[in-house]
């Protein structure tokens, strides 16, 4: 396998550096051992999300000083349509300051309580968006997804039958809204392909269940269809995009992730009547349909980044920089997801560290553990973020996967850098026996991981 180098240079440098043993432990104490609550001065390599922490071009730094800041009809608004309706090519959008605001919007125009909300795997906001609203989040990926070493090219798909059958016993009247999540971020950053896609947009459209992609990570999953399959080789990631997205009735967006910017969002969609409501629910909430919770000078940093996002250089070398580290890892002998996926590897905790039962959180043990170890920052993303109490039962209900993950912001962090996770973690395997688990202390009732603190046990 070739890494391809970077297909850029460095021009602005941050500093970071490592801070001592003793004062990663007292800096792991006072975050209760929620990596969450450490300051980026205790952390080396952060790689806790690749969510608005990557590193904007000289041309979008640029661009930035033509942000025009009127607050409506905004000539930076129409610069970003001008790329939205490009790419993504659905009738009407607004821009949202994140990800999760066009995701409040959405399910606030069309959820309520005991509605169903079908997608190969809901991530957290998302989920708890759903959940917010008194609505129920389900998830149909391929059982292949669940599998740490088979090799399959698009893990990340809808299990279509499941779907079909799911839809017939519970109505679509009672499904109003069904979703995709490309790449599948809750299952390791996989990739959906564009047959599976079709045929969730198939199945949807006989049912009349509105389509939504949740879209932030649509570039690099653009890039794995071109890369593996067939049919795909000579179209262009931008191509491929269109053609995905003429397949939804439209999309929530997360710009943080392949718009290639620190803050930005947008939720796009055909439907005129829901548009008009959509508009009048931003109002209320983010801003004026010109900026949407924004400045001028954001608008302009995503309408640039979002094209670099696809540009194939680019992406050749972001998918070959994850692949690096899964590749280290697995070499290492660690249990990281394989293939790898576009943004981050992930590291099945459970397996990693098998005296550890789930109520003791594997996944905040290992993280936790990364952190000690190297000064590494990754998340958790098993019981304690997808887990949760059942309203029916009262019981605990833990997700498929125990999952830890590092995900790579982008253009940030060298290949030095990597050795430097991959020697962390394979220490940790040297001496797996000797890590404890964790018991929650405190937290809220929805996106708990954010703000729990735990005890070692
Ligand atoms: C991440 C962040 C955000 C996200 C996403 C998908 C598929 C919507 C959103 C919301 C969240 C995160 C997780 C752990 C630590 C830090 C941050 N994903 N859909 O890293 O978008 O954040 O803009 O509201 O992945 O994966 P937004």
């Amino acid at each position: 396998m070739a890494y391809p180098p970077e297909p850029f240079r460095i021009k602005t440098v941050e500093p970071i550096q490592q801070i001592g043993r003793a004062e990663r432990e007292a800096a792991l104490r006072a975050a209760h051992f929620n990596l969450f609550g450490l300051r980026s001065d205790q952390i080396f390599i952060d790689l806790l999300t690749d969510s608005g922490t990557g590193a904007m071009s000289d041309r979008q730094w640029s661009a930035m000083m033509l942000g025009d800041e009127t607050y409506a009809g905004a000539t930076s608004f129409y610069r970003l349509k001008e790329t939205i309706d490009q790419i993504f090519g659905f009738a009407h959008f607004v821009p949202t300051h994140q990800g999760r605001a066009a995701e409040h919007i959405l399910a606030s125009l069309l959820l309520g309580p005991g509605n169903k909300v079908p997608s190969n795997s809901h991530f957290d906001t998302t989920e708890a968006n759903i959940r917010a609203r008194g609505s129920q989040p389900l998830n149909f990926v391929i059982p292949e997804a669940l599998d740490f070493e088979l090799d399959h090219p698009f893990k990340g798909n809808m299990d279509l039958p499941k779907l079909e059958a799911f839809i017939e016993q519970t109505g679509a009247e009672n499904i109003p809204l069904g979703m995709i999540t490309i790449t599948n971020n809750a299952g390791g950053g996989q990739p959906v392909s564009m047959e599976n896609l079709r045929g969730c947009s198939a199945i949807y459209r006989k049912h009349g269940i509105p389509f939504f992609i949740d879209a932030c990570r649509y570039a690099e999953n653009a890039y794995f269809i071109q890369q593996r399959e067939p049919g795909y080789q000579d179209r262009s990631p931008l191509e491929i995009a269109k053609e995905m997205f003429a397949l939804a009735d439209g999309a929530t967006m997360s710009s943080k992730k392949d718009g290639l910017v620190n803050i930005g969002g947008f939720l796009a969609m055909n439907d005129d009547e829901l548009f008009a409501r959509a508009r009048n629910e931003l109002i209320l909430r983010e801003g004026f349909p010109t900026y949407g919770g924004l400045a001028g000078r954001d608008l302009e940093a995503m309408a640039i980044g979002l094209r670099e996002g696809l540009e194939p250089a680019y992406l050749e070398y972001r998918l070959g920089q994850t692949a690096y580290l899964v590749d280290g890892l697995v070499a290492a002998g660690i249990p990281a997801l394989q293939p790898a996926g576009g943004h981050a590897a992930y590291v099945d905790a459970g397996r990693m560290l098998p005296h550890l039962p789930r109520l003791q959180f594997p996944g905040q043990s290992l993280s936790v553990e990364l952190y000690r170890e190297g000064g590494v920052r990754s998340v958790e993303l098993g019981s304690v973020a997808f887990g949760y109490t059942d309203p029916e039962t009262g019981k605990e209900v833990h997700p498929e996967l125990e999952l830890v993950r590092m995900a790579i912001p982008r253009r940030m962090y060298t290949q030095a850098h990597l050795d430097h996770v991959i020697a962390s973690m394979s220490a940790i395997g040297q001496r797996v026996d000797q890590i404890p688990g964790y018991r929650i202390v405190k937290a809220p009732e929805l996106l708990r991981h954010f703000t729990a603190e735990f005890e070692p046990v």
